[in-house]
């Protein structure tokens, strides 16, 4: 197996043997032939529609479903990942006749040749490896591309589920598939199509933006309580808020009380859904976490998203657990949706009133809810601050968290900055340091959550508004830093639709992506001036002076 694609990637080069996530080898497999289907699919779409031919609506689920199940931590199941193989085979026959009646010539490529023999998936998935690539530079803009859509396949799929849905993303999708299907793509078509997917990145995360807040309402100042009560409680992890509605709408009056982890933290922040009382609270911390946490929970729990870490074979809560949407793992119970939309919890729900309420682990409460609306509500009160000079800077520290050792850096970054330094964030990067107690400047607290990782659009709509404010010719004028903590693919959106709004001077950390080769990070230093991390003192002086 040869996998690159995430932050804790082994020896900082690649997973060959197992992954440090707990990817089994086989499963890599499935999921590169997985990649190849949609590759393969990608391609013929794009043929059909740049011939102005008509394509299957099937396209956009199969497309962003598949993606989003290879993101690290999603999907550990492999018989989910198949069945998604199988289809994505049957929708790729169906294009390819739709593009045989209209006379389209296809490209001769080995994503688009394989007919789906199931003798021959062992063989195909080795083919469509990573490995594929040799020229490093090539491969290294076409994992850039692939990781980027699968970000984006994961923001769209929320979108998705509240109803919104923008055509153009999907057509690019299928567009950036077929570009880095071509093996004989160059350095500057690569190049092009990674950053017109940072451009679509920041176009996806505006769509779920609109479907959360159009569904939910703005997500407006939050205390959320980090202790817990008496009642047995569920559990929720990741970013779909469609699923935390059906729950709580389900749970009400149950007498079961439901707690969010990690990522789906911001759920609180939002006035259609913390106006349930039985939403308590938040418990525990980033994903990483789990294995204790989920332990001491004694609840059920649910992933609707990433991030998944396999359970030890002793791990109490084994048999507690669920998952949904592009999320798998193998004998843990999966929670499709009905025709509807709408998901059938009453399993979960059963299963919660015959445990124990959860155990105490921490107490206190956090403050949230800082999206854009929130911020320019208190608009007056924040260019105050910066006239007057109470606030000399903002550093954005969204992204994620991990569990290497060396993200320490990011508490300690925290605790050292100056106090007149305001922290930005978004994603769950932000357990580093949102319980540290950092105070306020004037009322404005030094930590502002803006919510889940796709909500890093909200710093951009403020960085927007801001350089308008202190009428700035450009974004990198205004008194902001980026130090971006990153763990999995949905950071690589993030930072590409960065990237593509012009911001420059972007550190990332703790360490610079494996799947970024040597004269790929050239033109990204040349042009954006990307940078890693250092130590914290000397990044310091570097972001804030
Ligand atoms: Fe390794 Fe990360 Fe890939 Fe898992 S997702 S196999 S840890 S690079
Ligand atoms: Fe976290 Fe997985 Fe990335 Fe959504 S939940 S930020 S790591």
């Amino acid at each position: 197996m040869f996998c690159f694609q995430c932050q804790e990637t082994a020896k900082g080069t690649g997973c060959t043997v197992k992954g440090v996530c707990g990817k089994t080898a086989e499963t890599n497999l499935w999921q590169d032939l997985l990649l190849g289907v949609v590759r393969g699919v990608g391609t013929v779409d794009h043929y059909l529609k740049k011939a102005g031919k008509a394509s299957l609506p099937e396209v956009e689920s199969f497309i962003t479903d598949a993606l989003f199940s290879t993101i690290t931590n999603a999907n550990f199941d492999d018989t989910s990942i198949l069945n998604k193989v199988t289809n994505g085979i049957l929708l790729k026959k169906q294009l390819m006749d739709l593009a045989a009646k209209a006379d389209i010539s296809l490209p001769d490529w080995q994503e688009v040749r394989w007919g789906g023999d199931e003798d021959d998936y062992a063989e195909e998935g080795k083919r469509e490896g990573i490995l594929r690539n040799e020229d490093p530079d090539l491969r290294s803009l076409k994992e850039l591309t692939v990781l980027g859509l699968k970000g984006m396949a994961a923001y769209y799929e929320h979108a998705s589920r509240l109803g919104e849905h923008n055509p153009d993303i999907i057509n690019f999708m299928s567009e950036a598939l077929c570009t880095i299907s071509d093996p004989d793509a160059s350095m500057e078509t690569l190049l092009n199509c990674v950053l017109a997917t940072g451009k679509y990145g920041v176009d996806v995360m505006a769509l779920l933006d609109k479907a959360n807040t159009g569904v939910y309402g703005n997500p407006e100042l939050t205390k959320v309580n980090i202790g817990v009560g008496k009642n047995p409680g569920i559990l929720i992890s990741g970013h779909d808020l469609k699923d935390i509605e059906d729950l709580l709408k389900q749970t009400e009056g149950t007498g079961v009380d439901v707690y969010t982890h990690g990522e789906m933290l911001p759920a609180h922040y939002y006035p259609q859904l913390k106006k349930y009382k039985h939403l308590v609270g938040n418990y525990g911390n980033a994903w990483w976490k789990q294995k204790e946490e989920f332990e001491t929970f004694n609840g059920p729990i649910v992933f609707t998203t990433n991030c998944i870490v396999p359970p030890s074979p002793k791990a109490n809560y084994k048999d507690r657990v669920f998952t949904t949407n592009s999320a798998g793992f193998p004998g843990w119970k999966h929670i499709e949706a009905g025709a509807d939309g709408h998901k059938d919890f009453s399993e979960v729900i059963t299963l919660a009133k015959q445990c124990a309420a959860p155990t105490e682990i921490e107490t206190g409460e956090i403050v949230g809810g800082f999206a854009h609306a929130q911020v320019f509500a208190l608009a007056d009160k924040v260019v105050e601050a910066v006239k007057s000079g109470a606030i000399r800077k903002f550093v954005v520290m969204g992204g994620c968290d991990g569990r290497m050792k060396s993200r320490n850096y990011y508490e300690e970054f925290a605790l050292k900055l100056p106090k007149d330094v305001v922290i930005l964030t978004s994603g769950c990067a932000k357990f580093k340091y949102n319980k540290l107690a950092l105070g306020d400047i004037n009322g404005i607290p030094r930590v502002l959550d803006a919510g889940q990782c796709n909500d890093s659009y909200s710093w951009a709509v403020v960085a927007l508004k801001l350089k308008e404010i202190f009428g700035a010719n450009d974004i990198n004028e205004l008194p902001i830093a980026f130090n971006i903590a990153w763990y999995e693919q949905k950071a690589v959106i993030v930072l590409l639709a960065l990237l593509s709004l012009g911001v420059k001077n972007i550190h990332i950390g703790p360490t610079l992506p494996a799947f970024v080769s040597e004269g790929v990070l050239k033109v990204l230093v040349e042009n954006f001036g990307l940078g890693g991390i250092t130590t914290v003192e000397d990044d310091l002086k570097r972001m804030v002076g």
